[in-house]
């Protein structure tokens, strides 16, 4: 089955009691046994849900995967894969990632004696140096939250398989529509399916998805036994976002490119971050390992300047100043106070995270319309 083939069936059956073409949403926390033990597969929904299940089965079909499994939010799943580690293990991590991942990592799982290195991963060959006998996990989200910057998945699987670290990566930025990091080397996919997989700004969920057997029965055991599930009603919106992911993506890129390309051309905006400008310094690696560029697209205002950037986001009227990403609306985030106040300024500002940054989702609506709306609001 091709891609989009899969996101409207991938892994899907009709419903075995009446047919019914959508899974039903089956609201149970437990089912029915006629001996103990005597039941049909399903024993209390924290451990398998049947709407769950068939989202899972879609998830691993998207991402080329074997397993899937949903949480209640995207830091639940990066929480599930942290959970595989021991006290004293290393992970490698992206230095530019959404600021709630680096939060769980520093805030929580330092604590428990987890040591992590937040490294700029635009040239793998670096990641090496800070790989010792006690790293056990490379976690990469590529393109990164707010800076776009794009990270070679194949050269990093090659580092991870030759040391026997796992490799873990976010695809939310992505989406399996331009990216399936299972089939460049990732042991483990995630995604906040907050964003693009539900695509409605209406749910809160996390996904994984592996290949190998004993990794999901670990993960699976940790699903459960931690027990950070996604409920039946949240499941059924996202397989029903999932079957128009491909269409929605492919509106998200052309706006996308218009927007960033608007943006470049305007004298009163300074840098502009979009994998798919030929001057963005792993463009061609985008140009390898992605369909197209997708639809974030961050910028700084001409001379850094903050107040600008506060009055753009501020008279935007179609955009939405608000947090998260991937719905079919545009929205417009300031990191610096948002999506990544909890990383520390002088880190955030290392990587580029300054106070005039503005990331744009840029939604599926019509491009002359979002045109005009930054042009109105930039002055
Ligand atoms: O919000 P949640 O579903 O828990 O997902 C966390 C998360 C993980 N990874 C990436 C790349 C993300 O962007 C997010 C959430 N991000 C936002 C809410 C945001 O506005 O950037």
């Amino acid at each position: 089955m091709k891609f989009n083939t899969k996101t409207i069936h991938g892994g899907q059956e009709h419903d075995p009691a009446y047919g019914s073409v959508m899974p039903p949403i089956y609201q149970t926390t437990t089912y029915a046994q006629s001996t103990p033990g005597g039941h049909k597969g399903y024993e209390y929904s924290r451990t398998h849900n049947p709407t769950r299940n068939a989202l899972e089965k879609a998830f691993a079909s998207i991402e080329n995967g074997n397993y899937g499994l949903a949480f209640g939010s995207g830091l639940a799943a990066i929480d599930a894969v942290i959970k595989l580690l021991q006290p004293g293990d290393e992970v490698v991590s992206t230095n530019d990632l959404y600021g709630g991942t680096y939060r769980l990592f520093t805030k929580v799982y330092e604590d428990f004696g987890i040591k992590f290195h937040f490294i700029g991963m635009e040239n793998a060959n670096k990641i090496e140096q800070y790989v010792t006998p006690k790293t056990k996990l490379i976690w990469v989200e590529t393109p990164t939250n707010p800076m776009m910057n794009v990270i070679d998945i194949v050269a990093v699987s090659g580092i991870a398989k030759k040391h026997n670290i796992l490799l873990g990566v976010d695809n939310t930025f992505a989406t399996p529509y331009l990216q399936q990091p299972l089939d460049l080397g990732a042991d483990i996919v995630m995604h906040s399916a907050t964003k693009y997989l539900g695509g409605h700004s209406d749910v809160v969920m996390g996904a994984l998805v592996v290949k190998d057997k004993d990794l999901a029965d670990k993960l699976y055991f940790i699903q459960n036994a931690s027990g950070a599930v996604c409920g039946p009603q949240d499941s059924f919106l996202v397989l029903r976002g999932i079957k128009t992911l491909h269409i929605r993506m492919q509106r998200h890129c052309e706006n996308g490119k218009a927007v960033a390309e608007y943006l470049a051309s305007h004298p009163k905006i300074g840098k502009v971050y979009w994998p798919g400008f030929e001057s963005h310094p792993n463009h061609d690696v985008a140009k390898s390992q992605m369909k197209d560029f997708g639809g974030m697209v961050s910028f700084t205002t001409e001379g850094n300047d903050y107040e600008g950037a506060i009055r753009i986001v501020e008279r935007l009227k179609i955009f939405t100043l608000a947090e998260s990403l991937g719905g079919v609306e545009s929205l417009a985030g300031h990191p610096a106070s948002m999506t990544h106040a909890s990383i520390p300024k002088e880190e955030r500002e290392k990587t580029g995270v300054v106070d005039s940054l503005i990331r744009l989702s840029v939604g599926i609506e019509d491009e002359e319309d979002l045109i005009a709306d930054l042009k109105q609001a930039i002055g």
